[in-house]
């Protein structure tokens, strides 16, 4: 529910700083009204939780749960808010978080080129939004730094993908990878798919 536009009247304060001789008139000065309007609070504008929402759940190959993920459509782009519901199951460090092309999350599973079977790797690669080529890729998110215990929270904005193209054809997933500098970067240790929230 939005308030009334705000309309905020200043008075207009006419200055008559110059001092040249010239500019010297003594045009007797026309006194702006003053409005003592109340002053109104503008909204805010954090993200309403309508309908517009998606959500994931991320969860380990093994079915624990590690982290739920909100995507909040508004203004043109979105929000997205990663936070971790378990501590333990992580690795601390950067793990790289991205959208996958295709709203799938199974364990040992072979990708969509195929070869040989792995966790969550028929999610497919990076979601591209229709049109876009190269790098960064649509589906490329700001990591998400775990911390020693195992928990993150994370938020971040982007304006590259639209939730309409996230629930087209396959839908799409969000993936989380191993922590970076680790023989388990390129892994994918948690995956939920990218639904609207139920
Ligand atoms: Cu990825």
């Amino acid at each position: 529910m939005r308030s009334a536009a705000l309309l905020l009247s200043l008075p207009v304060v006419a200055m008559a700083a110059c001092s040249s001789p010239q500019h010297a008139s003594s045009q007797p000065g026309t006194t702006p009204p003053v409005h003592n309007e109340p002053l109104q609070s503008s909204a805010t504008s954090s993200p309403s939780p309508s309908g517009d929402s998606l959500t994931a759940q991320l969860k380990a190959p093994d079915g624990r749960q590690v982290a739920t993920a909100t995507f909040d459509f508004t203004n043109g782009y979105v929000t997205v808010t990663v936070k971790t519901v378990a501590t333990g199951i992580l690795a601390p460090g950067i793990h790289g978080l991205h959208v996958h092309q295709i709203g799938k999350c199974e364990p040992n599973s072979v990708a969509p080129t195929g070869g040989p079977p792995g966790n969550f790797l028929s999610a497919g690669g990076h979601y591209q939004a229709p049109g876009h080529t190269g790098k960064p890729e649509s589906g490329d998110l700001a990591s998400l730094e775990v911390r020693q215990d195992g928990s993150a929270y994370l938020v971040t904005t982007t304006d590259s993908f639209t939730r309409d193209g996230l629930l087209a054809g396959d839908k799409t997933a969000l993936m989380l990878h191993g922590a970076q500098d680790t023989d388990t970067a390129m892994d994918r240790v948690a995956c939920g798919v990218i639904g609207p929230a139920s």
